[in-house]
């Protein structure tokens, strides 16, 4: 498959092969090279998905916009593995999938109870708590459809890693596990330990998985994965820290969903157990050390994207 156009320096498309040179790479053009790529595989992702009404009810919310940061980071691990990011865009749409459908349930009454996400009505508001849940359930299938079935360029045992990481991170070991202490701890006084199961489990098992498969589609060695997934730890408890910090700082407006409702929930916040200076603090310290996990593999700039996805995380402004 080749890669849809970009002409960045040294982006997944420019057919150069050399990587972004350090110093030199131009983050926010990548960015939204990478973004548009992305954009244009989920939209021609969904085939012929029946009934309508459910294929409707999908295609609302997985093109619903997003930072798609997820695919992005999947691409990227790819391409500082060594490999060609086209052969990973498979994967990267199943873990956007599989982002879009936790962010359906999530937002539905037996568990947030939010009628906001991506700037529009949440799924169940437009078409009803069943179809929702059942969006949600195509989606997630669909995810290992898009994998197992969709990535025919990919050596197969290559891709049942890939299963077993998207598996660890969706299940009870990764997001339905955070998501159950997530509603067990509501309205409880959580410690920092709770709440960094929470978001380990909630958040960042899927940005471990990103990374992961990425790298597993190039054939990466064990250290490179070993690195990788100590970026993703830290990126991923940084991410939840400023989603915690925009829940009190944004707008509804920017965000594009219901701001303050952690505090409307009654949930434990990184900035109600710490304050903001300190919890923005710690963000900084995830991602420095995010970063230099990755420092070995620097060397001939294709690291660029991750770092600065790193840096995009905590600088971001919703
Ligand atoms: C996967 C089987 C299965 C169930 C899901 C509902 C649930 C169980 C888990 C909740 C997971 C969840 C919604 C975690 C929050 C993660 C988070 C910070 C989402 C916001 O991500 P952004 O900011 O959103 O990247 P955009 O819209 O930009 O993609």
């Amino acid at each position: 498959m080749t890669a849809a156009v970009s002409t960045t320096p040294g982006s997944p498309a420019d057919g150069t092969g050399a990587g972004p040179e350090a110093g030199s790479f131009d983050f926010p053009a990548y960015l939204e090279a990478t973004r548009l790529q992305v954009e244009t595989a989920l939209e021609a992702s969904l085939g012929p998905e029946r009934p309508e009404s459910l294929r409707e009810a999908m295609r609302y919310s997985l093109l619903a916009g997003g930072k798609r940061l997820r695919p992005i980071l999947c691409l990227a691990a790819c391409e500082l593995a060594g490999g060609d990011s086209a052969l990973a865009m498979p994967t990267a749409l199943a873990l956007e999938m599989i982002h879009t459908m936790s962010l359906i349930h999530d937002d539905l009454p037996a568990m947030d109870d939010d009628d906001l996400r991506r700037g529009r009505p949440t799924n169940h508001k437009v078409y009803g708590e069943a179809k929702a849940i059942l969006a949600g359930d195509a989606l997630l299938t669909r995810a290992f459809e898009m994998v197992a079935l969709r990535s025919p360029q990919v050596p197969a045992e290559q891709l049942l890693r890939v299963v077993g990481e998207l598996s660890l991170a969706s299940g009870a070991p990764g997001l339905v596990g955070g998501q159950v202490v997530d509603l067990e701890c509501e309205g409880k006084d959580v410690d920092l330990d709770t709440l960094e199961y929470i978001h380990l489990h909630k958040t960042g098992a899927l940005l471990r998985a990103c990374v992961l498969s990425g790298a597993l589609i190039a054939g990466a060695p064990a250290a490179l994965l070993g690195a990788l997934r100590t970026y993703a730890r830290g990126i991923g408890l940084a991410f939840q820290i400023i989603d915690d910090i925009l829940d009190v700082t944004a707008s509804s407006d920017v965000l594009g969903k219901t701001a303050g409702k952690d505090l409307t929930a009654d949930k434990t916040t990184y900035p109600k157990l710490l304050g903001l200076e300190e919890s923005r603090q710690r963000a900084e310290a995830l991602v420095a050390a995010a970063k230099a996990a990755l420092e070995p593999f620097a060397a001939e700039g294709k690291a660029a994207p991750l770092l600065a996805l790193a840096d995009y995380i905590t600088s971001r402004d919703r």
